[in-house]
């Protein structure tokens, strides 16, 4: 019933100051963050993650960005978390995002878009699996809040 997605604050956000910001609005909508880690990754993870736009023009110029510094990985959940998460960072091109969205807030750039979100089910599973590869790095728990967020019986039985 509940979502696992994967997010990556790129590295324009976390040299631009935005991971607060950012990660604020995740808790703030009431998706919980299962997963957690700055890292700058290798090169090699970054291009298994992007292998499906291997053959853009774009993708010698994203992988050198997304390598250029760190990076924040957040696996989040929640009911429909791939789908509302897409809506919260809003169109790939900032400048054309909608306000109220990520993009849409804090970006002006269609390369340097500050956030990525997993776009579908098989997506979300192959990322969660790549960038929390370990055992215990994802966490299930329940939060406080939980019963005020949903309606539990009627979304979350
Ligand atoms: P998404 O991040 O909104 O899912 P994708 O089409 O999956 O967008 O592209 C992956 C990333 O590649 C984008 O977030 C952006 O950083 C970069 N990108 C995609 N298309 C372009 C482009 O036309 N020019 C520059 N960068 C692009
Ligand atoms: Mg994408």
């Amino acid at each position: 019933m509940l979502e696992r997605t994967l997010v990556l604050l790129k590295p324009d956000a976390v040299q631009r100051g935005l991971i607060g910001n950012i990660l604020s609005r995740f808790e703030q909508k009431g998706l919980r963050i299962v997963g957690l880690k700055l890292r700058r990754f290798d090169l090699k993870l970054i291009e298994e993650h992007y292998s499906v736009h291997k053959e853009r023009p774009f993708y010698p110029k994203l992988v050198k960005f997304m390598t250029s510094g760190p990076v924040v990985a957040v696996a989040l959940e929640g009911k429909d978390a791939i789908e509302v998460l897409r809506k919260l960072i809003g169109k790939t091109n900032s400048r054309q995002a909608e306000p109220g969205t990520i993009r849409g807030d804090l970006g002006m750039s269609f390369s340097n878009n500050l956030v990525h979100g997993s776009d579908g089910p098989e997506s979300a599973a192959k990322e969660l699996k790549l960038f929390f590869a370990g055992a215990g790095e994802l966490v299930d728990w329940t939060p406080a809040t939980l019963e005020w967020v949903y309606s539990v019986e009627e979304e979350l039985a």
